[in-house]
């Protein structure tokens, strides 16, 4: 008889389960955020686009770095994973500049310890990609750090492991997502170290919760760009003239078809298959 998954930790989105000593189950709710803040409204199908969307990077990358994948659950919305030794870094890969990275740089002229070349204005693309890692900070709130910082927490030879990886898998899921009209701004992974001491990919990766993706088309630097997925779920709360506290609004019912048909345009836009498909059988991304 199988043991009863195990609660261990709820993040915004997804929760975390152990399965056994080996195993996790990740798995991604259709809960949004905006803000910082999540909507009391879900996005139907959306964890079954993010963990479709992860499955597919997963099974695409595993030449670059292996990751945690071990098994694509039936439902679509659940990873079992191998347990890992997480690092206790963020590793963010910047191709664009964006959120804070455009905050520290209008600061700063430089981001997590990169000098970039003065004059640039948000939402520009870098002369080349950066690695800008980030800790947790006890507020909850990520702080970025340099590679300094980064190669103390995690030791320097692991930590120049990890931004070639960062910087191959930014390079890879770029290039794809570029050829089929989306800009990646910028993504987030996570890694850890598996008990032969590789460098293993783990979390959710390359999704529109851990990216930012930008329709390519209508792409101008100068300003904020729309966010693929969130901008008319933002666009209705910004239209309310909320104050950001939670708890968030209510959505109503035509934001959330416009909001889950962007999600699915996404996934069908990058895998190059029918979300329909991967609802009747969510192997078909790991083809
Ligand atoms: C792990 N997190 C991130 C809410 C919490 N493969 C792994 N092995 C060990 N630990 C983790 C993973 C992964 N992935 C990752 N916490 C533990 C925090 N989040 C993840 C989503 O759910």
């Amino acid at each position: 008889m199988p043991e009863a998954a195990v609660h261990l930790a709820s993040g915004k989105v997804r929760e975390l389960y152990a399965l056994d000593g080996e195993r996790l189950l990740l798995v991604a709710s259709d809960r949004i955020s905006t803000f910082d803040v999540i909507l009391p409204t879900e996005i139907p199908d959306k964890g079954r686009v993010l963990t479709g969307l992860s499955a597919f990077w997963f099974a695409r990358t595993s030449g670059i770095v292996p990751n945690h994948l071990l098994a694509l659950r039936d439902d679509g919305r659940s990873l079992e994973c191998r347990r890992l030794e997480m690092l206790p870094v963020e590793v963010v890969v910047r191709g664009y500049l964006s959120g804070s990275g455009w905050k520290d740089y209008r600061e700063t002229g430089s981001v997590c310890g990169h000098a970039l070349p003065p004059g640039l204005v948000e939402s520009d693309r870098l002369p080349e990609p950066i690695v800008t890692p980030a800790t947790k900070a006890v507020s909850g709130h990520d702080e970025n750090i340099d590679a300094r910082a980064a190669a103390e927490l995690v030791g320097a030879e692991r930590w120049a492991e990890v931004e070639s990886v960062a910087l191959a898998l930014y390079a890879f899921a770029t290039e794809h997502a570029e050829a089929r009209g989306i800009i990646l701004a910028d993504t987030k992974f996570e890694l850890g170290v598996d008990q032969a001491g590789t460098l293993v990919l783990g979390d959710e990766a390359l999704t529109p919760d851990s990216s930012r993706f930008w329709p390519a088309d209508g792409y101008a630097p100068g300003g904020p760009q729309p966010s693929y997925d969130k901008q008319y779920v933002r666009d209705y709360c910004e239209s309310l003239g909320w104050d950001k506290a939670s708890p968030g609004p209510e959505v109503p019912a035509d934001v959330v078809a416009g909001t889950r048909a962007r999600y699915v345009e996404a996934f069908e836009l990058l895998t190059g298959l029918a979300f329909d498909a991967y609802l009747a059988d969510p192997q078909v991304v790991l083809g």
